[in-house]
């Protein structure tokens, strides 16, 4: 179902609305600037459609923007997210892998959203998300604790989370959505007690540390893989504080005890080796944070990219 393989559209969000801390909307900048697209082109051989912009979304900020149900900024990241997802339905539509650079994770109910409608569109399929991360991501607005709606992304996308307005995400529908079965975690181990209920509820498949540590990421990414099946198209959204602090310092919500340099490659490598992959998203570079480690965490993020996008060690 992969036509144009070969032809990738880069989106950059330079996003942090979705979220408290300043900085991470320089993330797409920091990977760009370190050489990422040209070698996307150039080592890799994609044909790169990139608009040479890295998004701010400026022209969307709402007068005001309320609180709604414990949601913080509610209005403006339900418009940057719809946009983002047009923005990411038109490559998905034509046939291209979609790379998303962030930014908060909250953009991913714009890049999931989007390739979801594209691709049952164009292909009459439902998408499965391969989500890595630390975090489930999978709060409603009423389990939130912290209202930040980076850490509600996933309950959107499968509607466990919905809202009439539609400024606030109402304009998501059905099509935009993802089966909770088509969902598979790696990485996790930062979730919320109500999060934990959700996942255990809805028969989630995860794969936290624990599993990592006792199987081995080799077997996860066959369990993980096999789960989802031969032959479905495949999301993979990568929030970067999966990797430990030791290599990816500079994210919003460093967790210790996280994915080494390698295993975060590893699980990209696997997920390339499927032929499947329709999109990935890169989010939480934050430069800003823990200036000293900031090179290492780009570098992991660039490495996170090319690794997904068919990148081999031999
Ligand atoms: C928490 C919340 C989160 C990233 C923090 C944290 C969510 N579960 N996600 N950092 N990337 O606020 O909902
Ligand atoms: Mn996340
Ligand atoms: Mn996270
Ligand atoms: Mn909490």
């Amino acid at each position: 179902f992969l036509p144009g393989r070969h032809d990738l559209g880069v989106v950059a969000v330079g996003f942090s609305g979705g979220q408290p801390k300043g900085g991470v909307e320089a993330g797409p900048v920091a990977m760009i600037e370190s050489g990422l697209i040209t070698q996307l082109e150039e080592d890799l051989d994609f044909n790169v459609t990139y608009d040479g912009e890295v998004h701010s979304y400026s022209d969307l900020v709402p007068a005001d923007d309320p609180d709604y149900r414990g949601m913080k900024k509610p209005k403006l990241v339900s418009a940057v997210t719809r946009q983002v997802s047009e923005q990411v339905y038109r490559h998905a539509k034509e046939g291209k892998l979609v790379l998303t650079l962030g930014g908060d994770h909250s953009i991913a109910m714009g890049t999931i959203s989007g390739t979801a409608k594209a691709i049952r569109e164009r292909l009459g399929r439902e998408i499965a998300v391969i989500w890595v991360d630390a975090h489930a991501d999978i709060n409603t607005p009423e389990t939130s604790d912290s209202g930040n709606i980076h850490g509600m992304p996933v309950a959107f996308l499968t509607g466990l989370a919905t809202d009439k307005r539609e400024d606030v995400f109402g304009w998501m529908k059905e099509d935009h959505r993802l089966s909770t079965k088509k969902l598979v975690y790696i990485g996790l181990r930062d979730i919320d007690k109500g999060e934990k209920k959700i996942l255990r509820e809805h028969g989630i498949k995860a794969f936290s540390m624990h599993d990592i540590d006792r199987h081995g990421i080799g077997k996860v990414m066959d369990m993980a893989l096999g789960w989802i099946g031969s032959d479905t198209p495949i999301h993979l959204s990568f929030d970067v504080d999966a990797i430990d602090p030791m290599w990816a310092p500079s994210t919003g919500t460093p967790v210790r005890g996280g994915l080494t340099l390698r295993e975060g490659d590893f699980i990209c490598e696997c997920v390339a080796e499927t032929g499947s992959l329709i999109a990935l998203d890169l989010v939480e570079v934050n430069p800003s944070l823990d200036a000293q480690g900031a090179n290492d965490t780009v570098r992991a993020g660039c490495s996170i990219v090319r690794c997904a996008l068919g990148d081999t060690l031999l």
